[in-house]
């Protein structure tokens, strides 16, 4: 019925005044987001009910995603897109004088995610609900998601994304189906008749409570879930004037730290703390996750023996493996399961992907950090560790540094890496060239002890999101050219290569580029009151600050061309306006010099006359989906450039293609892939290979001093950061200084220098030649389909799921 517009609105209008108790004249932005948003809910109800039904029906086995992240972005767009109410919502909106854009300006980004990994999870979502992938997402409820970024004088400053303060119109609570999670307290062993019991006791019990929020289909009647979990005091219903002020005192410390749990979002990707709230945080999600599934399949008639054949747990990383053990200790102690039956479904249900091998993201529990808060849980994993330990001893007798190597527990820490490739029946990286470096060297013993775990799953984004809602002009050129089959089955972008030599396809392009340029750039004058030349080439790198990433060496190159120019203003190439984006992790000291370093260089090139407008760099405050649903129809080059070997994938280098940028990359994680696909004439490809890279790592690095003694304009640019020349100020990029030279060169920035720059004025040449130019993104939106994450899913789905689509009728 939302299908008509005159219905639409009356619809609208009704809940506007009965809901909400205003007229139309009176409503808020607020109240018309939130009464839109609560009527398309309502509308999906009945599909969303009908879906699960349809899946206990029909579907052989189901998979629930557990995940610490889900980086969401707002859902009301999507929504829309995906039912196809996006026009009809609009007309009818239009016609009451109000602007649907300014309805979804005012949404939050959901932002319950750090950056990559949490963007794929939703990206996953969106391709398992459009293709009837029997998925349910499984997450904590964080009461603040990511913090949201100011750059003040320069430097971030972050603020608290209190995302839920006007309610969150999407999700449904369930308080009916929360359940308790336990810590602390101790375990008793009761030995009946030789059979053990164990019994946890003086434990601190906490509700986890679900909420849901629907994941729509695209136009196929589906909508899956995301159930996030909150955790609550159990008792909430006291009666204070009975309490001694000791008691009331302790009720209030108790209800505190209970709360802490699903508080706040950790901020830091890739670098592990070893908090005892982020524990808190694992078990409480993996317990309330596994307990409402495992009370759903017996409701429904399941026998726990069965259990793996039927549900399919899936651990993001290694975030939520104590899904592993707990799963074990509802078997053992709760199902009265032998181990050995509850290891065989444990290790039959439950499958993990690996998103980095960088050392310091790595999780080592302290076992005694760990013991007093999951008594029951540690000796479980204890039991699975000696079992273990034994087999390999089998199988490698007397072979100690091996076995040592291998083990679950050592030198007092829980390796969690260890326990979710010791637990799962499958381990799968996220682009060839990183499950290859989990296969050869990372995980090297484990894939030689079970090679048959072991397989690769290559990043996607969903096209939906990222080219059809982000890029409509993009969008219906490619639908005018081929047809729209591509928005179901991205794979038949390909057509688009016989586009590549058309030249009226090609200018069409052009002017698509151009008017997205127009729309960042009316935001770049709005907010930071800098001009950017329509003609420049947009050159863009947008990511969390990390040193591995590498901005420090795009800042190099900006720094390279700005002396360029100023010993030469009438030097004839493109102008150029270099854009960065990224959040530091707030303790990341260097990331947060790396931010200021990019507004320092921005302040000085912008306002520099000499340089005739050729440059213009900026900084982008607080980078979020929603933001970069604008830069990257913008751009026209993706910067990639992380030291070959660390970035494990990368999703944002796929946006880009498939919104025809151009790649300036490393042969790193995707990257690789992506050239493959395009050709090398599409692709600009510098610096270290990882064989190149992990070569050096074995043989103690390089000498960077080299590079700085011989290169002058390396020698220059560093200069510059303590000299005073550039910033006016002696000392003030000290820190990144000392991490080049005195720290030995860590991600091998000054090495990829000059291959970098002469890469750049390369593609610099390349850009002066329009038509070329033009092919070469036709390529890269032709050839994007395979990056698309409805691929990815369905590889899952086949080979480690086993799980099969099924198509809900109306
Ligand atoms: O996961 C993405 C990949 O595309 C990126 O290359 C990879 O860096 C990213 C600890 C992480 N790996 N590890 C994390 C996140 C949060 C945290 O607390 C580590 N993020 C990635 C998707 O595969």
């Amino acid at each position: 019925m939302l299908k008509d517009k005159e219905k639409f609105k009356e619809m609208f209008l009704d809940r506007i005044q009965t809901i909400y108790g205003v007229t139309i004249e009176e409503a808020s932005v607020t109240d018309k987001y939130m009464a839109l948003s609560s009527l398309i809910r309502d509308y999906i109800y009945r599909n969303w009910v009908h879906t699960h039904r349809e899946y206990d029906k029909k579907a052989e086995r189901q998979v629930y995603y557990f995940s610490v992240e889900f980086l969401k972005g707002k859902p009301l767009g999507n929504n829309l897109l995906n039912l196809g109410l996006k026009d009809v919502c609009k007309e009818a909106l239009d016609d009451l004088g109000i602007d649907l854009e300014s309805i979804e300006n005012i949404e939050n980004d959901v932002g319950l995610g750090n950056g990559g990994l949490g963007r794929l999870g939703a990206c996953f979502l969106e391709s398992m609900a459009s293709l009837g992938i029997p998925c349910h997402g499984c997450t904590i409820r964080y009461k603040y998601g990511l913090f949201k970024q100011k750059i003040i004088d320069g430097y971030q400053v972050e603020v608290l994304d209190n995302w839920l303060r006007n309610g969150n119109p999407w999700e449904v609570r369930k308080t009916d189906k929360s359940v308790e999670v336990k810590f602390k307290g101790k375990v008793r062993v009761n030995n009946k008749n030789g059979k053990m019991a164990f019994i946890h006791e003086d434990y601190e019990s906490i509700l986890a409570v679900p909420n849901d929020m629907p994941i729509i289909g695209y136009r196929n009647n589906t909508v899956n879930t995301l159930r996030t979990f909150s955790a609550e005091p159990k008792r909430t219903e006291l009666d204070f004037t009975l309490l001694s002020r000791e008691e009331v005192q302790k009720y209030i410390e108790y209800k505190h730290s209970v709360e802490s749990i699903s508080e706040i979002l950790y901020p830091d990707d890739h670098n592990y703390e070893g908090k005892v709230l982020r524990l808190k945080q694992q078990y409480f999600l993996v317990s309330a996750g596994l307990q409402t599934i495992i009370r759903r399949f017996k409701k429904k008639g399941g026998m726990m023996k069965n259990f793996h054949e039927k549900v399919a747990i899936h651990i993001n990383d290694t975030h939520p493996t104590l899904a592993i053990p707990e799963l074990m200790r509802i078997l053992i102690d709760e199902e009265d399961i032998e181990w050995d039956e509850a290891w065989y479904i444990t290790t039959n249900a439950i499958s993990y992907t690996n998103h980095t091998i960088l050392p310091e993201a790595l999780e080592k529990w302290n076992v005694d950090m760990f013991k007093g808060l999951l008594p029951r849980i540690y000796m479980i994993v204890h039991e699975i560790n000696e079992r273990f330990c034994k087999e390999l001893w089998n199988r490698y007798p007397e072979d100690w540094d091996r076995i040592r190597n291998m083990a679950i527990i050592n030198n007092n820490y829980i390796n969690m890496a260890h326990l979710a490739v010791v637990g799962s029946y499958s381990v799968n990286g996220v682009a060839k060239v990183h499950t290859d470096i989990l296969k050869n060297q990372v995980m090297k013993n484990f894939y030689d002890f079970s090679p048959y775990k072991f397989n690769n799953k290559t990043n996607g984004i969903t096209h939906r999101t990222w080219l059809l809602k982000a890029n409509p002009k993009l969008s219906n050129l490619i639908t005018d050219a081929i047809g729209d089959k591509w928005i179901k089955e991205p794979s038949s972008l390909i057509k688009l290569t016989s586009y590549s030599q058309d030249s009226s396809f090609k200018e069409n392009l052009f002017k698509v580029k151009k008017h997205n340029k127009q729309i960042l750039a009316d935001l770049i004058k709005r907010e930071y009151n800098i001009n950017i030349d329509l003609d420049s080439i947009v050159d863009v790198q947008v990511k969390r600050i990390h040193e591995y990433k590498r901005q420090i060496l795009n800042v190099f190159n900006i720094l390279n061309m700005y002396y360029t120019l100023k010993d030469n203003p009438d030097l004839d190439i493109p102008s150029r306006t270099f854009i960065f984006g990224g959040k530091a992790a707030p303790g990341y000291y260097m990331a947060k010099e790396i931010i200021k370093l990019i507004n320092s260089v921005s302040y000085v090139i912008n306002k520099d006359k000499i340089i005739k407008d050729k440059l213009k760099v900026i900084f982008l405050e607080n980078y979020r989906v929603s933001l970069a649903e604008r830069v990257f129809p913008a751009s026209d080059v993706s910067e990639q450039i992380s030291t070959a070997s660390k970035e494990a994938s990368g999703t944002g280098n796929m946006k880009f293609m498939i919104n025809g940028s151009i790649t300036m990359g490393t042969l790193d994680g995707a990257n690789i892939e992506i050239r493959d696909a395009v050709g090398d004439d599409n692709f600009f490809n510098f610096g270290l290979t990882v064989d190149e890279v992990l070569s050096y790592y074995r043989n103690g690095g390089y000498n960077s001093w080299d590079v700085y003694n011989s290169d002058y304009r390396v020698k220059r640019i560093l200069d510059s950061l303590i000299d005073g020349t550039l910033f006016g100020e002696k000392d003030k990029f000290r820190m990144i200084y000392e991490s080049l030279l005195n720290n030995n060169d860590q991600y091998f920035v000054l090495k990829d220098f000059d291959d970098y720059v002469k890469t750049q004025v390369k593609l610099q040449e390349r850009y002066k030649n329009k038509y070329k130019w033009l092919e070469m993104c036709t390529e890269n939106i032709a050839n994007a389909g395979k990056f698309s994450s409805d691929r990815t899913v369905k590889e899952y789905a086949k080979h480690i799921w086993k799980v099969k689509e099924v198509q809900v009728e109306k």
